[in-house]
């Protein structure tokens, strides 16, 4: 299996996220990926390769020009704003129900056009580090196009939160749906799979109205658990995309048991879709220790994980989205990887 890694992921390193009232230090942390190349190294995985560059067309595919220009040019307007001293750019207001969804000059206002939440501040290195994701993601997605049977892109920041034109959830670029659009585009019918614990709700939405792609998703039930505002099961596309969207919500405190039946389920509509490639999103942040998570995944689990998805027998992407539990982050996400790979 390629590995696909860049080190520009570590120019953005957020501090804070804004939570209970006050900030609180970044759970989406560089330190996540240094954990998990060491366990793959430990575990036998090939060096990680360097991603190439794809430019801007792959994501434009998925994402608004605006806002792509918005996230290039946002934290040198909010240091002439802020002036030095500010390293996180947070919103402090949003254009919710009843107000227009206005682009004003402030900056401050135009961050909470884009974004949902207060946990993702934009930093210096944040676009740099976005495109080194956007581009190893690209790249897992060009060695299944040169014949590899799968690719493993140890992406961050993550994506799956960010759609079209908004960010949150600590992803600013949708690595995975940048993807399987540019499979999609070489003509391959792709189905998404998101296991992380956090409804895919940048991935729903950029393909909702699309037949051509599945996209199905496991997680937290968004009455419970981020976030919040989509994720539910009776959202299953629509015009052309009627039925090609899936949700699986489980129950807090899920482990296994329920966690396998809606693994069967999503595997199940993957085959009934007709999918030559899979691109799983891989969140290994359902697990029961992980800080954010709500699902209660032991460490065995993430070895059937990755048989049960292995068992497909397709050309398969694994992207890295979320995973908060440092010391364990690695060894999940080697025993997902190795499974499939029938080790
Ligand atoms: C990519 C991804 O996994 N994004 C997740 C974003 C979740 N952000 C909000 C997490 C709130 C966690 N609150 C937990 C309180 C108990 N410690
Ligand atoms: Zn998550």
């Amino acid at each position: 299996m390629q590995v696909f890694h860049s080190p520009d992921h570590a120019l953005h390193a957020p501090l804070h996220e804004f939570e209970g009232g006050r900030l609180i230090p970044a759970y989406e942390s560089p330190k996540r990926i240094d954990a998990i190349l060491a366990a793959l190294k430990d575990a036998g995985f090939p060096t990680p390769a360097a991603p190439a560059h794809f430019g801007h067309e792959p994501l434009l595919r998925v994402h608004g020009a605006a806002f792509l220009d918005f996230l290039k040019t946002a934290f040198p307007r909010w240091r002439e704003r802020h002036g030095e001293g500010r390293p996180e750019a947070f919103p402090s207001q949003f254009p919710a129900r009843t107000l227009r969804a206005m682009q004003p000059d402030e900056i401050e206002a135009l961050l909470g056009y884009y974004t949902f939440d207060m946990a993702t501040p934009i930093l210096e290195g944040t676009w740099p580090a976005a495109i080194s994701a956007a581009n190893a993601a690209l790249s897992g997605a060009q060695a299944l196009h040169r014949g590899a049977n799968s690719a493993f892109a140890l992406a961050r920041p993550p994506g799956h939160h960010a759609a079209g034109d908004l960010y949150g959830g600590y992803c600013f670029l949708n690595n995975t749906a940048i993807a399987a659009q540019w499979l999609t585009d070489l003509g391959r019918r792709v189905a998404i799979l998101d296991v992380d614990c956090h409804h895919g709700n940048g991935t729903q939405t950029i393909f909702y109205g699309r037949g051509d792609v599945l996209t199905i998703s496991i997680h937290g039930d968004p009455r419970t658990t981020y976030p919040f505002y989509l994720g539910y099961a009776d959202e299953r596309g629509e015009g052309a995309g009627d039925g090609a969207n899936l949700n699986l919500p489980l129950p807090a405190g899920s482990t296994w048991d329920a966690f396998s039946v809606a693994l069967e389920t999503a595997v199940a509509r993957v085959r009934a879709f007709g999918a030559d490639t899979l691109v799983v999103a891989l969140g290994v942040d359902n697990y029961r220790h992980d800080p954010v998570s709500t699902l209660a995944l032991d460490d065995a689990d993430y070895s059937r994980m990755g048989a049960t998805i292995g068992a497909l027998n397709l050309p398969t992407l694994f992207v890295m989205e979320g995973g908060y539990a440092i010391p364990q982050v690695g060894a999940l996400t080697a025993r997902v990887l190795s499974s499939f790979l029938g080790r």
